[in-house]
């Protein structure tokens, strides 16, 4: 990778440069910004040390040249300041583009997918992501891509799913604890705790940050039924927006309301869309749980009919066949869901024989964190 050529423009407020088959634009007030030098990155954490402020308004580019390893040296004015920018790095941060993105899209680490997912379900071995830091990062690669994975192998003593978590990151503690015993109880103060069936959900909408991974272990299951269900909530979106755009702009454009008070000293309340697009188009999260919707009053009148319309078709889709991955969980597995993105549903189970699952929340930004220092750490080999 080389910068071929480079053209200042518009009297050094931007410069073009070639990458060969390819040319892009950048402002001098954006590379200013991004100087890699020393005084404007600490060279011990990479943090920025100038603020905008320090940036003259009137920056310009006043020369360029392209070093014999084709990395690109730009000259600004008024701060008469050189900086270089290896061509890869610049190549890497080309912003000159108009992506005609259509609103629900996802980056290209996302991968959607239905019930045809069953026959490659992304499976780990404990005792090996716990050992191997390269078989950590393939299983932690799966849970990116999407946003489901199973770990084997799984010793059963109480609370080792939160072993699992600090393999990557961090155990989100909620009112529920740092973890939960999910089993039938006398009296539960959540639904989770009965052997009735859970439509397919994500947990904790009613949070707010909600979060974002759930883990759930499986120490104990001789019931009849208690199948677990997963569903990408990333294609069921897709497919309603294909099948009836306006009910997908229903349930993106209107917040839904959700809330959770069984125990004493909780009144947990949200407002947040079904599905939320970030303020480019990009879908965001899925938020799905009928046990925990509170009545709607952001969706006004006139549109209440429709979107009824738009929740009940995306119920109907999350319950296709063709959409689910169906397993039943045996002493020693886990499953993993991104729960910004795929829902959980459970079968049922029978009062004979015994069930016992532990749950635990954690949050993805220390997962991406973990996978992306180990996708670095391979690089540097
Ligand atoms: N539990 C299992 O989000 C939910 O209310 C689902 C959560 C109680 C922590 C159940
Ligand atoms: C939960 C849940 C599913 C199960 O605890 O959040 O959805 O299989 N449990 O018990
Ligand atoms: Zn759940």
């Amino acid at each position: 990778m080389a910068v071929m050529a480079a053209r200042v423009l518009d009297e050094g407020r931007a410069v073009e440069l070639s990458f060969g088959e390819r040319s892009a634009r950048f402002h001098a007030m954006w590379l200013r910004d991004n100087a890699l030098d020393a005084e404007t990155r600490s060279p011990t954490n990479g943090q920025r040390l100038i603020t905008v402020l320090d940036i003259p308004a009137q920056t310009r580019v006043t020369d360029t040249t392209i070093d014999p390893s084709g990395d690109l040296e730009v000259v600004f004015s008024p701060e008469q300041k050189r900086a270089r920018f290896p061509a890869e790095w610049l190549a890497a941060r080309i912003y000159d583009h108009n992506p005609d993105r259509v609103p629900g899209w996802t980056g290209p680490a996302i991968e959607r997918w239905d019930a045809r997912l069953q026959a490659h379900v992304p499976t780990c071995d404990y005792e090996k992501i716990a050992a191997d830091r390269s078989a950590l990062g393939g299983w932690l690669a799966a849970i990116r891509r999407y946003g489901f994975a199973v770990l084997t192998g799984v010793p059963t003593d109480s609370g080792r799913l939160c072993k699992v978590a600090e393999l990557f990151g961090y155990v989100r503690e909620t009112n529920y604890g740092r973890w939960f015993d999910v089993r039938a109880e006398v009296n539960p103060n959540n639904l989770a705790y009965t052997n009735l069936g859970l439509q397919a959900h994500t947990d904790n909408p009613y949070r707010d940050p909600v979060p974002t991974l759930q883990l759930l272990a499986c120490l104990e299951n001789t019931v009849e039924g208690g199948d677990s269900i997963v569903v990408d909530g990333f294609s069921v979106a897709a497919r309603l927006q294909t099948e009836n755009p306006r009910g997908f702009e229903m349930l993106s454009k209107y917040c839904a309301r959700f809330e959770y008070s069984g125990s004493t000293g909780v009144r947990l309340t949200a407002k947040r869309p079904m599905i939320e697009l970030g303020p480019d188009g990009e879908l965001i999260a899925i938020r799905f749980n009928n046990r925990s919707a509170a009545p709607l009053v952001d969706v006004p009148y006139e549109a209440m009919e429709d979107y009824y319309a738009a929740y009940r078709r995306f119920a109907e889709l999350v319950e296709d066949a063709a959409m689910q991955v169906t397993f039943k969980l045996a002493p020693g597995q886990l499953f993993i869901v991104d729960n910004t993105r795929v829902l959980h549903a459970r079968r049922a189970f029978s009062g004979s024989g015994k069930r016992w699952l532990q749950g635990c929340y954690a949050d993805k930004d220390g997962l991406l964190s973990t996978l992306a220092a180990i996708e670095y750490e391979g690089k540097q080999k």
